[in-house]
């Protein structure tokens, strides 16, 4: 088998003084964190999409970047196979365990779903036969039903039973490649499930539609042995005007409306949480208190910029914050996939490595951060401290549901006039942060 990205070696972890460009500076895989190897705490994934597919087409231009990978043209069964060996070849070297696709990402679509649901059997035959051995596997699996026309009107929300019928078959495929395949986790992405305008819209009805199609995924899935995680990835927007997975709260919401709450969890995304103008920590935090917290898509938006930009992870506050909820969630039933493409004018092979050796030494060093935050503890402390009125006997009622506003009515009149409330220190606190992130390892 022919080398696809020659001259790059395979990367490994020479420490933060190496000025080598391919070596990772933080990502040490067999490094023990909290009593467990850093490829255990972060499980992670290439996104077939942005890496092997994306070639910087934006709509003011073409590609800027070659992705044939050696086939002759791209949109060919032979295409389809070079993104295999390159994917392989990629992730070999970065010693990356998980690849996540759309169907529409592995082949190219045929004007016949049987036609392109065969294609997409003989892919991953193809993709089961190079991985063999590797241990590299399909960390989730989803069907792309934002990008044929078809879906202009949504695909569980469509107005119209036939493209619903589409949507079901794709999900139906893409769930036996995901079994197929020993996938951890299947993602509904909400890609068009939302509105332009509520002039020509039954919100309720849609709604309803959704929540069918992803009851009946959840039946045929546990029908077939697919045993893992279902996953909703929030979005408040974009591609539709409004998204009806807002964000976590809402998606949560959602599930618990329709009976879904126990077969599905979330996939927060870093630049979605920011587009609902929230953190990535917040997303990740609701999720988690709610048991919620399955699986992320690691990326970052620009501050400059107010769209989906997909950039790859490099501001460790984030990920330090990040890390912090996910050690706390016990890890992630999925992993951690790079929805992240490279910017256009990083065109190169070179660069591809590049982005990941950033995003993975970004979260290698926010797992280190995370890590010295609980066994530093002052933060931790202090937010124990900060609620411990509640530790008192009435404070305890009230924690048990027990108390009556008649009882704390006549202890307030009681003392007359609350007593000051104390500081809430959030400058100490983040001074404390700043202290942690930028001491050594
Ligand atoms: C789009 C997005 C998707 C999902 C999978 O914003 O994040 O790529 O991750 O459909
Ligand atoms: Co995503």
């Amino acid at each position: 088998m022919e080398e696809i990205f020659k001259g790059i070696p395979e990367i490994k972890y020479e420490g933060p003084a190496s000025k080598n460009p391919f070596a990772f500076k933080y990502y040490d895989a067999d490094r023990i964190v909290l009593g467990k190897k850093m490829s255990e705490h972060l499980p992670f994934a290439m996104a077939w999409w942005h890496n092997l597919c994306a070639n910087g087409v934006d709509m003011f231009g073409r590609g800027t970047a070659d992705k044939r990978f050696g086939a002759a043209a791209e949109g060919t069964m032979e295409h389809a196979k070079a993104k295999v060996d390159a994917g392989v070849e990629f992730m070999r070297k970065l010693g990356i365990k998980y690849y996540c696709f759309h169907d529409a990402d592995i082949v190219p679509e045929a004007d016949d779903i049987n036609e392109t649901n065969r294609r997409l059997d003989e892919i991953t035959d193809y993709i089961l036969e190079k991985t063999k051995g590797t241990g590299i596997k399909l960390l989730w699996g989803t069907a792309n039903m934002f990008s044929n026309p078809r879906f202009m009107n949504g695909a569980g929300s469509t107005n119209d039973i036939d493209v619903y019928c589409f949507a079901a078959a794709q999900v139906k495929k893409a769930i036996e490649l995901t079994v197929k395949l020993g996938g951890k986790g299947y993602v509904f992405w909400g890609g068009r499930e939302g509105y332009e305008t509520l002039l020509n819209t039954k919100v309720k009805f849609e709604q309803e539609n959704i929540a069918n199609l992803m009851r009946m995924a959840r039946d045929y899935g546990r029908k077939i042995g697919f045993n893992g995680t279902f996953l909703i990835e929030p979005k408040p927007k974009e591609p539709m005007k409004h998204q009806y997975d807002y964000d976590a709260a809402t998606a949560i919401g959602f599930l618990k409306e329709y009976g879904l709450d126990k077969d599905f969890k979330m996939n927060i995304e870093a630049n979605h949480a920011t587009l609902a103008g929230h953190t990535f920590q917040h997303e990740l935090r609701i999720s988690r208190i709610n048991g919620m917290l399955g699986s992320i898509d690691a990326n970052q938006g620009d501050i400059m910029l107010g769209w989906d930009t997909d950039c790859f992870p490099s501001n460790v506050y984030d990920t330090t914050l990040a890390m912090y909820e996910i050690v706390k969630n016990g890890g992630l039933p999925v992993g951690i996939n790079f929805d992240s493409k490279n910017r256009r004018p990083s065109n190169t092979y070179e660069d591809m490595f590049h982005a990941f050796i950033l995003g993975m030494d970004s979260f290698a060093y926010g797992l280190l951060k995370a890590a010295a935050i609980i066994e530093d503890g002052r933060i931790e402390k202090n937010v124990e401290d900060r609620y411990s009125s509640f530790n008192s006997e009435l404070g305890q009622k009230v924690r048990n549901g027990k108390a009556t506003l008649e009882e704390l009515a006549a202890k307030a009149s009681e003392m007359k006039a609350p007593r000051v409330p104390a500081s809430g220190k959030q400058e100490y606190l983040e001074g404390v942060l700043n202290n942690i992130i930028l001491s050594n390892n």
